[in-house]
C-alpha cells in the first residue's frame, strides 16, 4: 500500500492516513453488505452521466479542485455507549485529522441520541478527502426502566471496543506527532476492527428483546462488541436519478429524498436510503456457554447528494421554508403521500434564491474566491474592491461544499415519521455541554469553519501579485 508522505521526520499525513482509512472501510463495507458496492456503481454510472451532459458544472468542479473528490467521497455513521469510548473516539479519528464539528440532538425526534461528525476542517484537507463520520453517544439516561438501565450499562463497562493495538498506536501517534508509513498502515488495519460486524451478539436473546422493547437502537449500541459501521453514503450528483433507478437495480429506496427540493443550485444536502438488511445473529444461551440464532436490522445504504453551505442567514430561512413544507403536508411514514410532500417542498421553497450569484448577493451561502485566468495575467490593483474585480471578470467565485448534516434528515433516516411539531432546534441545548463532557473536547462550530475557507480565500485573492 502506497501512502503519500509528508517529510517532517517520516510521518505520514493525517490526510493520507484518512484515505487509507475510508478506503479499507469502504471495502470491508462492500463485502460485508452486497448492496453497498451495487449502489456504489450506480452512483458511479449516473455522475460519469451527470458530468458527460454538464461540460460547464464539470469545467465548475475541475476547477475548484472538486473534481476528483467526488467519486472519493463517503460518509459513514457509527453509535457510542460510553463517554469512555466517546473520546477514545475522538482521539482515534485525530491521528486522520478528523475533528467534532457541530452538536446534532435527536433526542427530540424521538431517537435517544445525540452526535456530532467527526471531519477534516480545512480546506485543503477537505479538497484531499473529506471522509467523515456521523458519531452518535447513546443517552441510557433516557430508558425509562431503572433496571434495564443499570443491565444495559453494566454490558457496555465490560467491553473494550479497540484493540490494544490501536490503542498503542493512537498514544504514539499523539506523543511522537504522528505515525510513519508502517505504524500509519498497522494503525488502519488495527482501527479498522473496531468498526466491524460481529455476527455474535455480546447479550443474550432475552436481553436483546428487552433492550429492543426500549428501543431499537439501545439493542443495536448494547448488544454487540463494536459500534459496527451501519452505513457508508457516496455522494452523487443527481440524487432523483439515483432514486429513480434504484429499483431497476433491485434495491428499494424509502420514498421520499429528505432535505431540500430538486434545484438548479443544489443547497446542504439531500439524502435518501435503503431500509436496514435483517440479519441473523447468535445470541448467547444463557449461561450454558451456547449460541442461540436470531435476527438483527441495523445496516442500510444511503445515497447523498451534497450542495452549497448556508450562512445562519441561508440556514435559518431553509429551516423556516422546511417547517412550512412540513405543515403543509407531513410525509407519511409508508410513503403513501410522497408525491404531494414532493410538491408542497418544490412550491413552499421557491422564495429560496436559485442562482449562484444571488445566493451569493444575498448573503445566503458561503463562497470561495480565486483569480480567473484574466485576474492572473493582470492582478487587481491592491485594495480593489471584490465586486469590482468580479464585474471586471478577474475574481470569480465558487460554492462552498456544505460538509454536514442535518437533523431532521438524520432523524428522518432513524426513522421516518416525525411528527407535525418535531423541532430542528441546530442551536445548543443544556445536553451539548454533557455532550462536551464526554467528549472530552467543545464541538467546533461548522458556520466559523465555511467562514474560514471564504475568507482565506479572499485574502489570497487580494495577496496575489
Ligand atoms: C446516523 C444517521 C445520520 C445522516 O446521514 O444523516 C446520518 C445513524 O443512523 O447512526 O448518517
Ligand atoms: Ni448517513
Amino acid at each position: 500500500m502506497s501512502v503519500q508522505t509528508i517529510t517532517r521526520a517520516g510521518a505520514t499525513s493525517a490526510d493520507a492516513i484518512r484515505t487509507l482509512f475510508s478506503t479499507a472501510m469502504s471495502e470491508m463495507y462492500r463485502t460485508e453488505v452486497p448492496a453497498y458496492q451495487t449502489l456504489v456503481e450506480l452512483v458511479e454510472e449516473v455522475n460519469a452521466a451527470v458530468l458527460a451532459a454538464d461540460p460547464v458544472e464539470r469545467h465548475r468542479l475541475e476547477a475548484a479542485g472538486g473534481l476528483a473528490r467526488i467519486t472519493e467521497e463517503r460518509h459513514g455513521a457509527i453509535r457510542l455507549g460510553t463517554a469512555n469510548e466517546l473520546s477514545t473516539m475522538r482521539r482515534l479519528f485525530a491521528v486522520m485529522g478528523m475533528y467534532p464539528v457541530g452538536y446534532y440532538d435527536l433526542s427530540e425526534a424521538g431517537v435517544p441520541v445525540h452526535s456530532t461528525a467527526f471531519r477534516p476542517v480545512d480546506g485543503e484537507a477537505l479538497s484531499r478527502n473529506p471522509f467523515r463520520v456521523f458519531t452518535s453517544l447513546l443517552r441510557l439516561d433516557l430508558i425509562a426502566d431503572a433496571d434495564l438501565r443499570r443491565e444495559a450499562e453494566q454490558v457496555l463497562a465490560g467491553r473494550n471496543i479497540f484493540t490494544p493495538g490501536c490503542l498503542a498506536l493512537i498514544e504514539k501517534a499523539e506523543t511522537e506527532g504522528g505515525l510513519d508509513e508502517e505504524d500509519a498502515d498497522r494503525f488502519v488495519a488495527e482501527a479498522l476492527e473496531t468498526f466491524r460486524w460481529h455476527s455474535r451478539a455480546n447479550v443474550p436473546l432475552d436481553l436483546y428483546n428487552r433492550l429492543h422493547d426500549a428501543h431499537r437502537l439501545i439493542a443495536d449500541v448494547v448488544s454487540f462488541k463494536g459500534p459496527h459501521i451501519n452505513h457508508l453514503t457516496p455522494r452523487t450528483l443527481d440524487i432523483d436519478a439515483v432514486q429513480r433507478m434504484m429499483p431497476e437495480k433491485g434495491i428499494a429506496p424509502k420514498a421520499v429524498v429528505e432535505g431540500p427540493p430538486t434545484r438548479r443550485c443544489p443547497i446542504l444536502l439531500r439524502q435518501t436510503s435503503f431500509k436496514a438488511l435483517s440479519e441473523p445473529v447468535d445470541f448467547r444461551d444463557g449461561d450454558g456457554g451456547g449460541w442461540r440464532s436470531g435476527v438483527h436490522t441495523a445496516r442500510f445504504g444511503e445515497i447523498e447528494q451534497r450542495g452549497i453551505a448556508l450562512t445562519p442567514k441561508g440556514r435559518a430561512l431553509y429551516d423556516t421554508l422546511l417547517q412550512d413544507s412540513r405543515r403543509l403536508v407531513a410525509p407519511a411514514a409508508d410513503g403513501s403521500n410522497a408525491g404531494q410532500y414532493m410538491a408542497a417542498l418544490r412550491e413552499v421553497f421557491a422564495p429560496f434564491p436559485d442562482s449562484w450569484d444571488e445566493i451569493r448577493r444575498d448573503g445566503l451561502g458561503y463562497f470561495t474566491y480565486s483569480l480567473t485566468e484574466a485576474g492572473r495575467s493582470n492582478p487587481p490593483a491592491p485594495g480593489t474592491d471584490l465586486e469590482t474585480s468580479i464585474g471586471r471578470g478577474l475574481v470569480r467565485f465558487d460554492p462552498v461544499v456544505y460538509e454536514d448534516f442535518l437533523p431532521v434528515s438524520a432523524a428522518g433516516i432513524f426513522q421516518s415519521n416525525l411528527g407535525d411539531d418535531a423541532q430542528q432546534d441546530f442551536t445548543a441545548s443544556p445536553n451539548q455541554q454533557r455532550f462536551e463532557a464526554d467528549l472530552g473536547a467543545p464541538v467546533l462550530n461548522p458556520f466559523d469553519l465555511y467562514a474560514e475557507i471564504e475568507r482565506t480565500s479572499i485574502a489570497a485573492c487580494v495577496a496575489a501579485k
